[in-house]
């Protein structure tokens, strides 16, 4: 059997996507009630578009997305139904503290969670929780200036706190950040930054990292005190670079690329900041905000395992001008002539998948786990009210065999698969209901209509099968 007989087979949503709900039972606003759908999401935070107004004619969809705060129930049933072993989920951090910098939790947000915790545990599900997957209450980042203000790091610390010691008998995996490394390339969604003209973005964004990457080792102290058994983990937006050409300028880049987001991995494996990195700050004349005591905290709090997001690998070129420019899961990228790309210009890379695991493998050396993997598509139903994803199962039927293989072959230890998304929702990058990844098929469309119907697709029978045979029956 190539797949451990413990491996955990599953699925994952985040809050930000799914929830909706967003002013029940006490929730305060969080940076993803105030994203527009379509062109303008990109533009929020920039300085372009105030946050704090949605531009006229447009929504905000993830208000209510497909309102699994109301559908918890069903929608966790429908996952056991897939024979999951485990759900990868995240909590709303401004359904926990409305504002973000209060003392006593609201008892409300406390308690959902932990109905939605007992339900996965009697269902044989094990909860993965990410504390932060892009969100963060408003009222910090208005007041506060969010985490461009070292205080957030203490807000978040009481935060993740509070939600060890209430699901501490409920829950053993966590992820303090959902892929950390956006904050380079989608400020605003990823960690609620807003730029002013006249701001120095590049010493922000240093400060920005530094916060989170202390607030993410600080996080895993804590974790530890409450319970050593406690499983910590890093979470990257991973895909590895290809040189375009075997110009070793290209080669180069491809490098100094991968280093953008192997430098946060650098730090939460290793415990601290990578010398490459040191001299770029340097180079550009920019700061770390340590304070005394940092370094040792970094060094002493270094996560279980890495989880990673992959949905493409990317293409390097030294010379900006040298073709054209895609858009894989937000990171520039060029076209790779050799690959077929998906509705949205994802390019597909199985292949790719198996590069990215040996070379997170082979920098680190500790156990992988792959928490985010799927296809953004549009679905049909059909007048018998079925899907018939094909395209969909093929994804996964590929990647799934590259995770074989890695296994077997190259002899990387992985903990486990969660589909991205198990269940449609909301997408990030775009707002779009219609870009779809799940094995369940939600009813509703791109300017918030539908009836909330949940529909397994032909990939739900796929996916539960895969997972029954514990990935040999492909
Ligand atoms: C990752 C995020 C997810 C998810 C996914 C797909 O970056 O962690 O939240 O949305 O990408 O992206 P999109 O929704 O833009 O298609």
């Amino acid at each position: 059997m190539v797949f451990p007989k413990d491996f955990l087979w599953g699925g994952a949503t985040a809050a930000n996507q799914t929830e909706g709900a967003f002013d029940k039972n006490g929730r305060g606003l969080s940076n993803v009630d105030l994203m527009p759908f379509g062109e303008k999401r990109f533009e929020v935070g920039t300085g372009q578009l105030d946050p704090r107004q949605l531009p006229e004619g447009t929504v905000n969809p993830s208000r209510v997305a497909i309102d699994h705060y109301g559908h918890y129930e069903e929608d966790i049933k429908l996952m056991a139904e897939m024979g999951f072993k485990v759900y990868r989920m995240s909590i709303s951090w401004s359904r926990i503290f409305p504002q973000g910098d209060e003392s006593t939790p609201n008892a409300l947000g406390l308690e959902h969670y932990r109905k939605v915790f007992q339900l996965c545990k009697d269902n044989n599900i094990e909860p993965l929780v990410t504390i932060n997957h892009f969100d963060i209450p408003m009222y910090l980042v208005d007041n506060y200036g969010g985490w461009k203000n070292r205080q957030t790091v203490d807000f978040f610390v009481n935060y993740a706190k509070s939600l060890f010691e209430n699901y501490k008998d409920l829950v053993k995996y966590w992820l303090t950040f959902n892929e950390i490394n956006m904050v380079l390339h989608f400020p605003f969604v990823s960690s609620g930054l807003t730029f002013q003209e006249s701001d120095n973005r590049q010493q922000i964004t240093t400060d920005v990292i530094h916060h989170q990457l202390v607030a993410s080792a600080k996080v895993t102290e804590v974790a530890k005190q409450i319970n050593p058994d406690f499983q910590i983990g890093c979470m990257l937006a991973a895909g590895s670079y290809y040189p375009q050409t075997p110009n070793p300028k290209d080669m180069w880049k491809s490098i100094l690329d991968d280093r953008d987001s192997y430098m946060f991995t650098d730090v939460q494996v290793r415990g601290n900041y990578p010398n490459y990195y040191l001299k770029q700050m340097e180079q550009k004349g920019l700061t770390i905000p340590f304070q005394t005591g940092d370094n040792e905290i970094l060094a002493e709090n270094t996560v279980d395992f890495i989880s990673f997001s992959y949905y493409s690998s990317r293409v390097s070129s030294a010379n900006p001008d040298a073709g054209n420019q895609t858009e894989s899961n937000i990171f520039a990228s060029e076209v790779n002539p050799y690959l077929e790309s998906s509705d949205w210009g994802w390019q597909i890379d199985p292949l790719g998948f198996r590069i990215t695991m040996n070379q997170i493998y082979d920098r680190y050396n500790k156990p992988l786990f792959v928490v985010e993997n799927g296809i953004g598509a549009f679905d049909e139903v059909t007048e018998d009210n079925q899907i018939i994803d094909d395209y969909r199962i093929q994804y996964h039927k590929e990647h799934i065999q590259a995770m074989a293989d890695t296994i077997e072959q190259d002899g990387v230890e992985l903990l486990g698969y969660t589909s991205w998304a198990c269940i449609d929702s909301i997408s990030n990058g775009t707002g779009e209901m219609a870009k779809r990844y799940g094995f369940i098929y939600v009813d509703r469309d791109n300017h918030g209509k539908g009836s909330f119907r949940r529909i397994p697709k032909k990939s739900f029978y796929w996916y539960k099968q895969v997972i029954e045979s514990n990935g040999a029956n492909l």
